[in-house]
């Protein structure tokens, strides 16, 4: 139905990022070898129900092992930029704070590795792995766990920080707090508005503490965090469904982008917490509204929103808007969402420099007798994607790189390995990695 447009790299500005995303724990696997303590995703995954195909992440990629054949298909591809996460049971063995040297020592050849390939290193600190020994203690849930992360990015920055320079402190707090606390469809698996909010806001805390930290620590340090932020619309014209739709975004986005741009948690959502509000001490909503670097943007769908006087405390809906073009998981199809999304951030924080953190899709792949994996959609879903990002950055809109979701297929969290986003193809039982007709495409993009 849409024309694939055209596209060329020299339509983008020059010095311009072009990366893959991975997370520690959807790829390495070697759960349980050097050192690594078990995290929460770990523990998540042992219990029946929580993993749709009843799947762990013990193995996954066995990017531990693997690491050198990874970056050299990251090389290959063309990419200038590789973002990964670092895994803090890896690093930090106990509550105490005893440093796993074999754990730091993998991150540092993996970052040499980068060097070495031409691949800048864009850190994030924490995606979702929390150690189970924090669990224990309350996690997010209790403020402790700020001052643990703040140790956490200490000692990785100090080891790190010489060829590191490009720091993401958390990935996606909405995932962390709502998935992890509110659906429970994630690790710790809560279901608990209250709990949500107060991970949440020990979350913003310590990205807002990290920050000066990791300056400190850094020479030249650029420092961001990575949100999930979603366009919204109304399912009808109704003013129901425009106030529902309001009330959606305070939640989705506003919750989030208000205190990063030191405006606090915004009024209208809070008054509907009541007693679910979290606790919030003197100095906290300063030291998170700390000047940004850079932000991180994870763009993947827009949502469709109605009023639902039945749902409380936001009393919104998600609706299914039949006449959309979808992905395997259901998400829409919305090139120009993401062109939405990135002009109201334009517009109401008037924002540091953006990087598109992650964006991507899931599709049924299916090999063929050769091997090959010729997944169209997802190459046309990539093209489409950086049109429109081509466009807003000629509208002026400062967008500095592109990072897809994902350099290889991984562990899709409560998905478990159902769902592949890989520019690159994993067969789990043999391990072997395929560039999928994506990848070629990005490659000979790159390539120009
Ligand atoms: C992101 N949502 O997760 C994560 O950063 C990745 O680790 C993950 O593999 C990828 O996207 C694909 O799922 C999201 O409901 C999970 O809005 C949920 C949402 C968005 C992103």
């Amino acid at each position: 139905p849409n024309p694939i447009p055209e596209l060329s790299k020299s339509e983008f500005p020059d010095d311009f990022m072009w990366g893959c995303s991975t997370s520690s724990f959807q790829i390495e696997g070697a759960a349980s070898e050097a050192g690594r303590v078990p995290s929460i995703w770990d523990h998540f995954a042992e219990q029946a129900g929580r993993i749709r195909d009843g799947s762990d992440a013990r193995v996954a990629c066995d990017h531990y092992h693997r690491w050198q054949e990874d970056l050299d298909i990251a090389q290959k591809m063309g990419l200038n930029a590789y973002r990964f996460s670092i895994s803090w049971p890896r690093v930090i063995s106990d509550a105490t704070g005893t440093i796993n040297e074999e754990g730091l020592q993998f991150y540092s050849d993996l970052v040499d590795g980068m060097l070495a390939r031409g691949l800048q290193p864009w850190a994030t600190l924490y995606h979702w792995d929390l150690p189970q020994y924090l669990q224990e203690q309350g996690g997010w849930e209790n403020r402790a766990t700020v001052y643990a992360y703040l140790n956490f990015a200490d000692v990785v920055s100090r080891r790190l920080g010489d060829r590191i320079k490009n720091w993401i402190t958390h990935n996606e707090p909405w995932c962390t707090a709502m998935h992890g606390n509110w659906d429970g469809m994630h690790a710790p698996g809560n279901r608990d508005f209250k709990i949500a909010l107060q991970v949440c806001h020990h979350v913003l805390l310590s990205h807002g503490l990290a920050v000066p930290l990791l300056r400190q620590n850094v020479s030249d340090a650029k420092v961001g965090i990575a949100l999930s932020l979603h366009p919204l619309r109304p399912a009808t014209t109704a003013s129901k469904d425009v106030e529902a739709t309001r009330r959606h975004d305070g939640l989705r986005n506003r919750w989030f982008l208000d205190p990063l741009h030191g405006r606090g948690y915004p009024q209208d959502i809070w008054d509907l917490t009541g007693a679910a509000a979290p606790q919030v001490q003197r100095g906290d909503l300063e030291a998170i509204a700390a000047p940004l670097d850079f932000l991180g943007v994870n763009y993947y769908f827009p949502e469709v929103i109605q009023d639902a006087p039945e749902k409380p405390p936001l009393a919104t809906n998600v609706v299914h808007d039949p006449d959309c073009e979808r992905t395997a998981f259901g998400w829409e199809v919305a090139p120009q969402g993401m062109a939405s999304l990135l002009r109201r951030i334009q517009r109401d924080y008037q924002p540091v420099p953006m990087y598109l953190t992650e964006n991507g899709c899931t599709y049924d792949d299916v090999v063929e007798a050769d091997g090959s994996i010729h997944d169209a959609k997802r190459r046309d879903y990539f093209i489409r994607h950086l049109a429109v990002l081509r466009e807003v950055i000629r509208e002026g809109i400062d967008v500095r790189g592109y990072f897809a979701w994902s350099l290889i297929d991984n562990f899709e969290w409560a998905e478990g390995y159902l769902r592949r986003f890989g520019l690159v193809y994993i067969d789990f039982q043999t391990q072997q990695r395929t560039l999928k007709m994506s990848g070629h495409w990005y490659r000979d993009f790159l390539r120009g």
